[in-house]
C-alpha cells in the first residue's frame, strides 16, 4: 500500500525519514507568531519554504515584517535569522486568514493555556484558529498541531472544526497531523532543530506528510506513531519528571523528619547505576511540569483519573507553604513570630539564572507569608517585575535588617554569599535553604539558624 505519491506505508512506520521533498513553490502557513511559532517559521522559510505568519496582534505583524523578533530574551540564532529570512523574502507575516487558500502546509502554534484552578485546559484560541483555517483550507493541505494539548484533541476537536468548515474530509482530501514542539527558553532553535520528535498523524497518509514535511527541517530524529500517541507522549514526558521530582521532595520531607540529610542519600542511591533520584527543593515551577500533568489527566477524564500524578501534583505544590513552614519554625526557635518578622526571598523566577517567573514556587510562597503577617522583601538578579512584584538586584539592600532569609532559587550569585557579611547586615541570623545553595554546618558555626529542605 502506499501513501499519495511519494510514500512507502512500511517505510513511515518504520521510522525512515521520508526525505526529498522538492520543496519549490511549497507555501507554509504558520498561525500563532508566539516563541514557539517564530522559529519555526523562520526555520521553514531557511528550508526553502515560502512561509507567511499569521496572528490575530498586528504588533507581532509589523515587527516580523521589518525583520524584528516580536519578543525579547536571548535566542541564540533567532534575530539574525529572521531578519535575513524576512530580508530575502522568503518569510512574510499578515492577520489575514486568506493566505491559507494557497497553502500546502498549516502548522497550529497559538497558545493552550491551562486553568491551574478547573484544571481545564483553555482553547479559546484554539478553536478559533481552528475556524479561521477551516474556512480557506483547501484540498491537499497537511495541518499540523504543534501546541501543547490533552490526549485526544486533535481528533475530537481540531478535525471536527477543520471538516466542519471546509467541508473536506480529514485524512482524504487534507490531513492532520500533530508535532508536539518541545521547546526551552534560551534554546528555541536549538530544540526545534535537534531534539527527536513525535509525529502523530490521524492515518498513515498524514503522518507521512508530516514525516517528509519535518524530515526538512530536524537534524533529531523523527518518529512516527498516531496523533493520540503523540498527544500522551508529550504529556507523560513532563508529568514523568514531575512525579520523579515529587519522589524527591516526598524523601527530603521523610529525611527531614528523622534528622538525615537528602542530599547524602539522594548521592548514595544514584550510586547505583540505574538510580537517577533527582534533587528536592522549594517547589516545581515553569510552563510544562506544572500543567503537562493535568492536561494529561484531562486527556483521559470519565475513563481514568490518574492517582499518581496528581498525588505528585500535590506535593510539589504543598513545597512552597513546607518553606513557610520552616521560616515559621525557625522564627519560632529565634523567639519571633512570623507576624512582623522582614523576610527576604531570594529568587522570584522558577528556574536558576533565567528571568522566567512562569508558576514561580516563590509566590505562594511570598502571599502564604504575607498572610502569615511577615513583611516579604524580594531579590533576584535577573527579574524585573512580575505580577506586580519589582525585586530589589541589590542584595545587601534586600538583606539589610532581615529576620530570615529564605533561598528559592539557585541563581548562581547566591552560592557566593559571604555569610559572615550576610550575618552582619540582619536583624535575626536565620536562612532557610530551598535548593541547597548554603552549607548548613557552615550557617550553624557561624551562628545562623539554619532550616534546608531535606536537611
Ligand atoms: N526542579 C526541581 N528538581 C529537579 C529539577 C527541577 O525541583 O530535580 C524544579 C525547578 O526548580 C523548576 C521546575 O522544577 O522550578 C522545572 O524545572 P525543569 O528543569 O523541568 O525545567 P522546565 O520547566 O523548563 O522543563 C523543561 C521541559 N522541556 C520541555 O517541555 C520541552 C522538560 O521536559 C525538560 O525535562 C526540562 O526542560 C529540561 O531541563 O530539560
Amino acid at each position: 500500500m502506499t501513501l499519495g505519491n511519494s510514500y512507502n506505508l512500511r517505510e513511515v512506520h518504520r521510522g525512515t525519514w521520508c526525505l526529498g521533498l522538492d520543496t519549490s513553490g511549497k507555501r507554509l502557513v504558520v498561525v500563532g507568531l508566539g516563541y514557539v511559532g517564530v522559529p519555526v517559521a523562520a526555520k521553514f522559510a531557511e528550508a526553502g519554504l515560502q512561509v507567511t505568519g499569521i496572528d490575530i496582534v498586528e504588533r507581532k505583524v509589523e515587527l516580523i515584517n521589518k525583520g524584528t523578533c516580536p519578543f525579547t530574551g536571548d535566542e541564540p540564532g533567532l534575530a539574525d535569522l529572521l531578519e535575513k529570512m524576512v530580508r530575502n523574502g522568503r518569510l512574510n507575516a499578515t492577520t489575514d486568514y486568506s493566505v491559507i487558500q494557497h497553502a500546502d502546509y498549516v502548522l497550529i502554534v497559538v497558545e493552550t493555556p491551562f486553568d491551574l484552578r478547573s484544571r481545564e485546559p483553555y482553547y479559546k484560541a484554539l478553536r478559533s484558529a481552528c475556524k479561521s483555517i477551516g474556512k480557506n483550507l483547501r484540498s491537499g493541505t497537511l495541518v499540523v498541531v504543534e501546541s501543547t494539548v490533552a490526549p485526544g484533541t486533535t481528533n475530537n476537536i481540531v478535525r471536527p472544526i477543520l471538516e466542519a468548515e471546509s467541508g473536506l474530509k480529514a485524512g482524504e482530501d487534507f490531513f492532520l497531523a500533530t508535532a508536539p514542539e518541545r521547546v526551552m527558553p534560551g534554546k528555541l532553535l536549538h530544540n526545534i532543530t535537534y531534539l527527536d520528535r513525535n509525529i502523530g498523524g490521524i492515518n498513515p497518509e498524514s503522518t507521512g506528510r508530516a514525516l517528509e514535511l519535518y524530515s526538512l527541517i530536524a537534524k533529531g530524529n523523527l518518529h512516527p506513531t498516531d496523533a493520540i500517541t503523540a498527544e500522551v507522549v508529550k504529556t507523560t514526558e513532563n508529568a514523568y519528571r514531575d512525579v520523579q521530582i515529587a519522589f524527591a521532595n516526598e524523601i527530603a520531607l521523610l529525611c527531614e523528619n528523622i534528622g538525615v540529610d537528602v542530599y547524602e542519600v539522594r548521592e548514595l542511591v544514584n550510586k547505583l547505576e540505574d538510580r537517577h533520584m533527582l534533587m528536592p527543593g522549594a517547589g516545581v515551577g515553569g510552563h510544562c511540569l506544572p500543567k503537562d500533568s493535568w492536561l494529561l489527566a484531562f486527556g483521559t477524564r470519565g475513563k481514568h483519573e490518574p492517582k499518581l500524578i496528581a498525588v505528585a501534583r500535590e506535593i510539589n505544590d504543598g513545597m512552597p507553604r513546607h518553606m513557610s513552614e520552616l521560616c515559621e519554625s525557625a522564627l519560632r526557635e529565634a523567639g519571633r513570630g512570623v507576624y512582623g518578622s522582614r523576610i527576604t526571598i531570594l529568587g522570584l523566577a522558577y528556574l536558576r539564572n533565567t528571568d522566567d517567573t512562569r508558576n514561580s514556587p516563590a509566590f505562594p510562597l511570598i502571599k502564604a507569608l504575607e498572610v502569615l503577617g511577615a513583611i516579604p522583601t524580594v531579590h533576584d538578579p535577573y527579574v524585573r517585575e512580575a505580577n506586580g512584584i519589582k525585586p530589589l538586584a541589590d542584595l545587601d539592600e534586600a538583606i539589610e535588617g532581615s529576620d530570615c532569609i529564605a533561598i528559592v532559587t539557585e541563581h548562581s550569585q547566591y552560592y557566593d554569599l559571604d555569610l559572615d557579611h550576610v550575618k552582619s547586615l540582619m536583624r535575626t541570623p536565620i536562612i532557610v535553604d530551598g535548593r541547597k545553595v548554603v552549607d548548613k554546618e557552615e550557617c550553624i558555626k557561624k551562628g545562623f539558624i539554619f532550616r534546608g529542605i531535606g536537611r
